[in-house]
């Protein structure tokens, strides 16, 4: 009998997230350190309190060669400063290790940066449509809306997390609100208009 035999169907909450009977996982704000862009904003809303950012609720249901995994993420709304709220964004641990996102509540969208090259894009993530996360790309979830964005990704058992390297050097991209809607900005450029503002 395969592995996961008893997990074959799931429930999901597509309004709050989690899957019925899955262990989830939450990030805070203080989980958050060093991901935001700007440092002074926050530590501002930190000194605030410390919402819930993030959960997500996975199953695991076979760790052989084909098996795969899937996880439904809810991100909260909100911003600090002009940067929207975020995932800590990961490459996989095995880079040629593929995913695929659909998108069940909300507005958002994926920050993609190929780890090679560092090309950015941003590729809208809502309600009927579907993002392909090559291997070897960084990715980092973003709400651009006003409600919780609900996701769903599927990946190879295998791919595993690493956060590291983003933790040490974070996307060369960030996603700001402006005027008009998400702006995808080069990192050091906002910083440096940070530094300037009155
Ligand atoms: C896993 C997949 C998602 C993320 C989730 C949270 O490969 O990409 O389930 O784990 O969006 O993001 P992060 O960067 O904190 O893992
Ligand atoms: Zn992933």
């Amino acid at each position: 009998m395969p592995t996961g035999w008893d997990t074959l169907g799931q429930r999901f909450d597509p309004l709050l997230g989690g899957i019925t009977g899955a262990p989830s996982i939450e990030r805070r704000l203080r989980d958050l350190r060093g991901a935001f862009a700007d440092a002074a904003a926050y530590e501002a809303a930190l000194a605030q309190g410390d919402p819930l950012i993030y959960s997500v609720a996975s199953v695991e249901a076979g760790s052989g060669p084909g098996d795969l995994h899937y996880g439904v993420g809810t991100l909260m709304p909100g911003r600090i400063g002009a940067e929207y709220y975020l995932t800590k964004g990961h490459l996989h641990a095995w880079r040629p290790a593929a995913e695929v996102y659909i998108g069940i509540r909300g507005e958002g969208a994926l920050l993609l940066e190929d780890e090679q090259t560092g090309e950015s894009r941003l590729v809208p993530l809502g309600p009927h449509q579907v993002v392909y996360v090559p291997g070897s790309t960084a990715h980092r979830t973003v709400n651009t809306g006003d409600e919780p964005l609900v996701y769903l990704g599927i990946y190879p058992a295998a791919a595993g997390h690493d956060y590291a390297a983003i933790a040490e050097r974070n996307f060369r991209c960030v996603v700001i609100a402006g005027a008009d809607g998400p702006v995808l900005c080069d990192r050091q450029s906002f910083v440096a208009s940070l530094g300037a503002r009155p």
